[in-house]
């Protein structure tokens, strides 16, 4: 995703690291370079402009701070605006007051809707979620065939019709009342899809709009179409009212013009990108971390700055000698984790990387924030005798310290078991490989093993 784009911007700051300040001829040159790098990357022209300008404002302007340096200030800039363009914090699904939430998924024919459906489903359900699925394509059998067979892979229920419910209308309205009578909160209505815009299309899936009163009405567009998809949102848009844009095949588009383009001229938020056939190829769009992956603020370096900056260095030296030692107790174990919560949302420094390496590795981790704010819970439950010396822990400390937590024994079983093993990981590793690299990179949540919370 947005690989060309990201390379050539990255050119104009190389360029611009060599100018002492700011001033209208380097700007000049450097505005042009951008031009052209978003107009190669197939972004709708009118947002090339408006972006432009915007940059230009704010970089001959008074807001320029002059404690970066020229390229740093661009960067900036341009990071701003792009997190403007790309819709700020729009990116969240809407929920309706009262269960169940409808969310009418519509596109045309091949863009990817009964995938996305599925994939949507998935997302709710590991979000809290318990979706229910139907299909309205009513035309073809074969869709509804395919629908059933995502619904199963995400293992969430599927409305099937009763005999004779043949009709959309009906579908949905019986869809509802199971998925009120048996407890989903929202309903993903998976509609038919033409090869074109079409009046027939437009008036069923403005009936539907009418009956379902949808707190979300979803456009799924192929990224490989480029401003064709951002043609067919617009029109959605105006013949029907979209809430938001499902770009699907973003693995397959370097270019990435249809992401940059579909909120500035819809004025719709894209809220979702599918980046891959399978049910788990689905990303939220955060316009902020898209923006910094673009402008390659996605490096190690600026990740272990970021790391550094909160992280007591010597500490980290100590912690890597107790891992390698094999002195590492609960209480160490609890503090790293502490530390890997204080840099804030692991997951969007995660992003920031590149994926290659080890890096890659540590990319699929996933971290549940809450899960680290348990197992520090328990740790903070023990006695120090017990965070010095694990092996003590017996049946009736165990049931103490789930008490004192709010936990259950088996989540301070399952805590106890996960460290031990941990421990005899680093012993084998110490010294070895992983030892060397961790101690180069001084990576504070460098984990090598499991760690409650950052599942893979
Ligand atoms: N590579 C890739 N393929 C996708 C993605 N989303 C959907 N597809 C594929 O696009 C094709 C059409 O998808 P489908 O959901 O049937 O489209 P529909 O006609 O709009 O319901 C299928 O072969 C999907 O596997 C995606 O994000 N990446
Ligand atoms: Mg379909």
């Amino acid at each position: 995703m947005f690989d060309n784009l990201s390379e050539k911007l990255q050119r104009v700051f190389k360029n611009l690291r060599g100018e002492g300040k700011l001033s209208a001829e380097n700007m000049e040159s450097a505005l042009r370079e951008i031009r052209m790098a978003l107009l190669e990357a197939d972004v709708n022209f009118k947002v090339v402009k408006q972006l432009i300008e915007a940059i230009k404002v704010k970089a001959m302007g008074e807001e320029v701070l002059s404690a970066l340096s020229p390229s740093q200030q661009v960067i900036k800039i341009v990071n701003e605006e792009l997190i403007k363009i790309l819709g700020s914090h729009e990116s969240r699904l809407r929920f309706a007051n009262e269960p169940p939430s409808v969310f009418l998924i519509v596109g045309l024919q091949g863009s990817g809707k009964t995938t996305s459906t599925g994939k949507l489903a998935r997302w709710l359900s590991k979000n809290g979620h318990r979706p229910m699925l139907v299909s309205v394509d009513v035309y073809r059998p074969a869709a509804r065939e395919q629908l059933r067979v995502v619904a199963r892979d995400a293992g969430q229920p599927i409305y099937e019709g009763a005999p004779g419910e043949a009709l959309p209308l009906e579908l949905t309205r019986s869809a509802r009342r199971e998925a009120v009578n048996n407890g989903r909160d929202v309903l993903l209505v998976d509609t038919a899809g033409r090869l074109h815009i079409d009046d027939a299309l437009m008036g069923e899936l403005r009936q539907l709009k009418e009956q379902l009163n949808p707190v979300e009405i979803l456009f799924v567009a192929d990224a490989m179409t480029g401003q064709d998809a951002v043609k067919s949102a617009d029109e959605f848009h105006k013949q029907l009212g979209i809430t938001g844009v499902i770009l699907t095949k973003m693995d397959g588009d370097a270019r990435g013009g249809a992401a940059l383009s579909i909120r500035q001229v819809t004025g719709q938020p894209l809220k979702f990108v599918g980046i891959g056939e399978k049910l788990d190829a689905l990303e939220q769009f955060h316009p902020d971390r898209v923006a910094n992956r673009i402008l390659g603020m996605g490096d190690i370096l600026s990740f272990i700055e970021k790391a550094s900056e909160q992280i007591d260095q010597k500490k980290a030296v100590e912690m890597q000698r107790k891992l390698i030692e094999n002195d590492f107790t609960l209480a160490d174990f609890r503090d790293q984790l502490k530390s890997i919560r204080k840099l804030g949302p692991l997951s969007s420094l995660l992003d920031m990387m590149p994926k290659v390496g080890m890096m890659k590795e540590l990319s699929n981790v996933k971290v549940d924030e809450k899960e680290i704010g348990r197992v520090v819970a328990i740790i903070d439950s023990m006695t120090p005798r017990e965070r010095a010396n694990h092996m003590i822990i017996n049946g009736t400390r165990r049931r103490r310290i789930a008490k004192g937590s709010g936990t259950s024994v088996q989540e301070v079983n399952q805590l106890l078991k996960q460290y031990a093993e941990a421990r005899k990981m680093m012993k084998s590793l110490s010294g070895g490989l992983m030892g060397k690299r961790l101690g180069k990179m001084k990576l504070p949540g460098g984990f090598p093993f499991d760690i409650p919370g950052l599942g893979r």
